[in-house]
């Protein structure tokens, strides 16, 4: 038998010795399966399960994390041309085929090439998506901490404030947190508490995998509010994976 090398053995013990919370979540995110896109707010369907929305500013490292959180190479694939790609791109969640939640994937915000008359759209677009969407249970706001948050990330603060303040979970997501000394870490994630109003925040980096089980286990439990669900009944399956709402 060959003996593994320190490296594998770490990453052996990590998953197998990780609470038992974060492999449920792990597992979870893993099942994320690429929907549908929408141009316009008229194109997203109407769903019934739980939907949290992942925003930031281009290269904020929004991509990446959700990538890193699904464990998929390229489910939210780190455009070449951030910004340019102005549309909502949906995920279904769910084991065994019956979707429990989806993930709605906003276009990065504040690429400077993109004219101004596009940005203000799309600003309107993320405005009534943020306020109007029904089944919105969580909203997740990348940011890197070497540039704090920037206006547009204050604007939509704004706008989410009174869904945050009825209820509405809210995460804030300090991204590249490899590129922080400790310190920097602790000081960017008080900041970030007091701008997210009553939200969570979380330090993060896909490089160094810092604060994935941690992201990943909040995210499972908007999603399953009442915790672990009995296993799908055959009744569950054989209901179309995702209900339209009428
Ligand atoms: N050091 C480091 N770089 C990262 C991390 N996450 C993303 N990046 C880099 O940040 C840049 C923007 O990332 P991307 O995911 O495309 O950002 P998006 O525009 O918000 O989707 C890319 O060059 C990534 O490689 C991280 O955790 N650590
Ligand atoms: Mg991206």
């Amino acid at each position: 038998m060959t003996t593994s090398s320190p490296a594998v053995k770490a990453s052996v013990d990590t998953l197998v010795n990780a609470p038992v919370e974060a492999r449920i979540a792990n597992g979870w995110l893993h099942t994320a399966k690429f929907l549908t896109t929408a141009p316009q707010l008229q194109f997203l369907p109407p769903l019934s399960v739980p939907e949290i929305a992942f925003v930031g500013r281009s290269n904020a490292g929004k991509s990446t994390c959700i990538n890193t959180l699904t464990q998929q190479k390229r489910l939210a694939f780190a455009s070449k041309t951030p910004g340019r790609t102005q549309s909502i791109n949906l995920f279904t969640l769910g084991k065994q085929g019956v979707t429990d939640a989806v993930f709605a994937d906003l276009p990065g915000y504040g690429y400077a090439a993109v004219p101004k008359a596009d940005k203000l759209r799309w600003q309107q677009v993320m405005a009534n998506y943020l306020v109007t969407r029904e089944n919105l249970r969580g909203i997740v706001l990348m940011c890197d901490p070497r540039h704090g948050m920037t206006e547009l990330d204050e604007i939509l603060l704004e706008v989410i404030r009174p869904r945050v303040e009825q209820g509405m979970k809210f995460l804030v997501v300090l991204t590249k947190s490899d590129k922080l000394t400790r310190s920097e870490g602790t000081k960017a994630l008080s900041i970030a508490k007091l701008q997210a109003g009553g939200g969570e925040v979380r330090l993060f980096s896909a490089l160094k995998k810092q604060g994935v089980d941690e992201v990943a286990q909040l995210l499972w439990s908007w999603a399953h509010p009442d915790g672990l669900a009995t296993p799908a009944s055959p009744a569950a399956e054989e209901k179309s994976p995702v209900t339209p709402v009428e």
